[in-house]
């Protein structure tokens, strides 16, 4: 095991030595398992004699990356392979002529509350990138939460750190990015992929990584059990791999289910081509037993997993992308297991639909979002399952073929445990033919679900790192019945984002993070995004910002409710429609309730002790407005505007 260093002083150099050591071992091991110098080698011989990025072993032959699966991997290390093998492009900042730096105009609060930088701290130079990201809560202390990302901060620190995590302990008011008294993260000697789990039963934080002191690039990380102090983190292995890539987690954290403490793992293992496998840990993360769930061919790609919140049935959502991706036709798989991970079921293949996406990225085996410097913004309709009740739940994102709609958000749901699907819902009821992309989802133990969007319904176009062009802002959209209906889809995120630059050159020019994983452990939906509005040396570039949306009215009992009353106030410029939701006391204070107008459900948030509905410009005539959640507590009111 290596030791935790505390201080800068020559103990690194022996890191370094044991880092190297373990990095060319995996690749020997992996050129080992394929035959590396069979006949299928195609590309130019190029052996990396002179590498200055950490991520790239010394003595690599560039000649392997496709026999190694590296051009099918999203992780920052292959991405940085591929730039040192004169494949990929590193990120560069982008001049602009006018910077015409204007205040991006702030919109009325829907979902959520005010949005949070996670980045406190120095986000200075061209080692600035953070996104890609994994939100989680302490079901024990609702007001500590941590969200872990990737943060190119140490590309070429020694040695290298790119993953990050930000903690709150007042419940997501405030963030404080965990450093070091070296200036990184206390995660040392991990590429990024972040995953972010609590241990209920020993009342420890799991933030997953890969990691190379875990066989070279395994899957491994840090826990704690004081998650704000950067100091108090440790270093454990999950999985010694040489080509681990894109893992996810989950944890059981009720005590009800019978598989309470387990912890899991999916990712793909690129060292056999890229079988999808789950490891999980009955005890409290002492060791972790393996099952593949498929094989390397067809590629099944690791999406996210995810658990039901009452049954602890466990369930991965995996990717076929096509036997080339790009542009392609995918199909979301269901992976289940009833039995805490020990035996697993490929219960739910789905019918084939377009990948999202304008045009293949640099790297052709992924499609890109946006033409900007050949293809940035890598995506490839990726999205976050959650299940509660034998309700299984999963928003991806797809392309429109007929109009040119570069990207849609889908919801399917499962009401047989994941076995078969409904048709797909649009949840972006926009009329543009603007991008949404790169969906997650989480449902809260009361039945709320939220699906969160990055969303370019309010841009005529985008422009990479261009300041004065904003570009998306986040839309989400809720259900308060586990998904049989849906409320508006409404934004989240609180101003547009202009398209952000991707400036560090060890990190490959079209990434953008390819994914955020949601979590809704108790009262509120958390999660988190790539957000541009920051901008650093005159250029948009990447910062992970949080947000959240109360889980709801679940649980609100009509003995709290004192009366419901609406009317419509006629005004000179035009009739309003007000409703209002009085309670008892304050205790509901920050939960919703749903106030449903002529069938149109809308969630509204109680401030102390009432709930406040305005709708303006309502339509002359008859209307109907019921308080649908909580339900049954008030008869329909029936108001007239004349
Ligand atoms: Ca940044
Ligand atoms: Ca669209
Ligand atoms: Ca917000």
């Amino acid at each position: 095991m290596i030791k935790k260093s505390t201080s800068q002083s020559a103990f690194f150099n022996v890191r370094v030595l044991i880092g190297l050591f373990t990095v060319l071992a995996g690749v020997v091991l992996a050129l080992a398992g394929f035959g590396a110098f069979s006949a299928q080698a195609q590309q130019k011989a190029r052996i990396i004699t002179d590498s200055t990025n950490p991520l790239v072993p010394a003595g690599f032959d560039c000649s392997q990356i496709h026999a190694l699966g590296i051009d099918r991997q999203d992780n920052l290390r292959a991405g940085a392979i591929r730039i040192a093998c004169g494949e990929a492009q590193g990120g560069s900042a982008s001049n602009f002529s006018e910077l015409m730096q204007q205040a991006l105009a702030a919109t009325p609060l829907a979902y959520g509350g005010a949005d949070i930088n996670l980045i406190t701290g120095a986000d200075t130079g061209s080692h600035i990138t953070q996104s890609e990201t994994f939100s989680w809560r302490n079901p024990d202390n609702p007001n500590e939460i941590v969200v872990a990302y990737n943060d190119s901060r140490g590309v070429f620190a020694s040695p290298i750190n790119i993953s990050g995590a930000s903690v709150s302990t007042d419940g997501g008011t405030t963030f404080t990015r965990l450093t070091r008294a070296t200036g990184q993260s206390p995660f040392s000697n991990t590429f990024g992929d972040p995953v972010a789990l609590y241990n209920k039963p020993t009342g420890t934080w799991f933030a997953i990584f890969l990691d190379a002191a875990c066989g070279g690039q395994g899957i491994g990380g840090y826990k704690s059990t004081n998650a704000s102090d950067p100091n108090s983190w440790t270093h454990f292995c999950i999985h010694n791999g040489s080509g681990d890539d894109r893992e996810s987690g989950w944890a059981d954290n009720n005590p009800s289910s019978p598989f309470f403490g387990r912890m899991y793992v999916s990712w793909n293992n690129f060292s056999d081509g890229g079988s999808l496998r789950v490891r999980f840990s009955t005890d409290n993360g002492g060791t972790w037993a393996e099952r593949q769930l498929a094989p390397a061919s067809p590629f099944t790609r690791d999406v996210q997993i995810t658990g039901d919140l009452a049954t602890g049935t466990l369930y991965v959502a995996g990717m076929n992308e096509g036997v080339n991706g790009g542009l392609t036709n995918r199909f979301n798989k269901i992976y289940r297991s009833t039995d805490g991970g020990n035996t697993w079921t490929n219960t739910f293949n789905g019918s084939q639909f377009p990948g999202p996406g304008v045009t293949t990225c640099p790297n052709t085996y992924f499609a890109c979002m946006f033409t900007d410097t050949g293809g940035y913004w890598r995506h490839m309709g990726w999205g976050e399952p959650a299940a509660l009740n034998g309700v299984v739940h999963y928003v991806y994102a797809s392309r429109n073929t007929s109009n040119g709609d570069a990207g849609n958000i889908f919801y399917i749901r499962s009401t047989d445990s994941g076995v078969t699907f409904s048709a797909p819902l649009q949840l972006n009821t926009d009329a543009t033919t603007r991008p949404q992309w790169q969906p997650n989802l989480s449902v809260s133990s009361g039945g709320t679900l939220f699906a969160m969007w990055y969303d370019a319904r309010g841009s005529a176009n985008c422009q990479k790192g261009n300041t004065a062009v904003p570009c998306y802002q986040m839309w989400g959209r809720k259900s308060t019945d586990n998904g049989a209906t849906w409320l508006p889809d409404m934004a989240f995120s609180d101003v547009m984002s202009p398209l952000p630059a991707q400036p560090d050159p060890g990190i490959i020019a079209e990434y953008a993070g390819d994914y955020d994983y949601a979590s809704a452990v108790v009262a509120d939906h958390i999660t988190a995004w790539d957000d541009g509005r920051i901008p650093v040396s005159g250029q948009s570039q990447q910062n992970t910002f949080f947000d959240k949306e109360p889980a709801g009215a679940a649980g609100i009992p009509c003995g709290d409710l004192v009366s419901f009353q609406a009317r419509c106030k006629h005004t000179p410029n035009g009739d309003k429609l007000q409703a209002r939701v009085t309670l008892t006391d304050t205790s509901h204070s920050g939960e919703q309730v749903t106030i449903t107008v002529d069938g149109n459900p809308n969630s509204v948030t109680i401030n102390g002790n009432t709930a406040t509905l305005q709708i303006n410009n309502e339509p002359l005539g008859q209307h109907t407005v019921e308080l649908t959640d909580p339900a049954g507590c008030f008869a329909p009111v029936i108001t007239n505007c004349n």
